[in-house]
């Protein structure tokens, strides 16, 4: 087994077994962001073998104040699979994360195949719906710190999404505004520009970065656009609820 495979065993477990795993830097600080790329596609890789179905992609670090936190000016992305869904409207076990978090977002739906550098014209013309969403972010990692080889690696901390109903994406939604409540009391304000000025932009961005890895967004697939606010941490008990204006919200609790 050589260093990434063992990379991705170590992740793909910790991910497994909800154990938080030392930071990959600390002991390879050179670890390069293709290298870290390379890791995920092997962990995930680990999900597909064990019977788990891809059903699209995340973007991550996607905006400002995500982007600073990290110290990068790129953004990055993950791939999803279907044992991340958790339905609308259910409840998600804490037992199963090692210390998830949660972000506001929305979700697009492909029709369309969409490959390489396009317009966001092009990105729009293949997009079926657009959604109110929230992604539980869990890195795997002790004290959910980590560089940027980090991350990627981690598959940039995917862990759950949860879906709202589909919305027609012909609706101008480059600024619409979002919230997140958490048993009823609004923890987080946001707006759907704060994913790189328009959420557009992230799947012009997604389309490009998929592409470098060989690979594409296909009709069918999910593509997460990042998430608009701060995240915070998930506990038992809880009622988490995002709205967007004009796209509705999406539930789920906490056990
Ligand atoms: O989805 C995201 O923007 C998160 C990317 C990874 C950084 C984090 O875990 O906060
Ligand atoms: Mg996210």
């Amino acid at each position: 087994m050589d260093k990434l495979e063992r990379y991705a065993e170590i992740l793909d477990s910790a991910a497994l077994h909800a154990r938080a795993t030392p930071q990959l830097t600390h002991t390879d600080p050179d670890l390069s962001v293709a290298d870290a790329y390379r890791v995920q596609q092997l962990s995930v890789d680990r999900r597909l073998a064990r019977g788990e179905r891809r059903i699209g992609v995340k973007m991550g670090l996607t905006s400002r104040a995500k982007m600073l936190q990290v110290g990068v000016d790129e953004v990055a992305w993950g791939r999803l699979t279907d044992a991340m869904l958790i339905e609308e409207g259910t409840a998600m076990s804490r037992a199963r994360f090692v210390h998830p978090r949660v972000e506001p977002e929305v979700a697009f739906l492909m029709k369309a195949t969409l490959a390489g550098k396009v317009t966001a014209a092009a990105a729009l013309a293949a997009v079926e719906a657009i959604a109110p969403a929230m992604e539980i972010i869990d890195s795997r990692y002790e004290n959910f710190k980590f560089a940027l080889s980090d991350v990627i690696a981690d598959n940039t901390s995917s862990s759950g999404l949860v879906i709202g109903s589909w919305n027609d994406p012909a609706l101008d939604f480059s600024n619409l505004g979002v919230y997140l409540e958490i048993d009823g009391e609004v923890k987080q304000i946001g707006s759907t520009a704060a994913i790189l000025g328009h959420p557009l932009r992230s799947l012009v961005a997604a389309a490009r970065l998929v592409s470098e890895a060989g690979e594409e967004i296909s009709a069918g697939d999910i593509v997460m656009a990042g998430g608009i606010t701060a995240a915070p941490n998930l506990a038992p008990g809880q009622t988490v609820r995002t709205t967007v204006q004009g796209l509705g919200s999406v539930m789920f609790q906490v056990e």
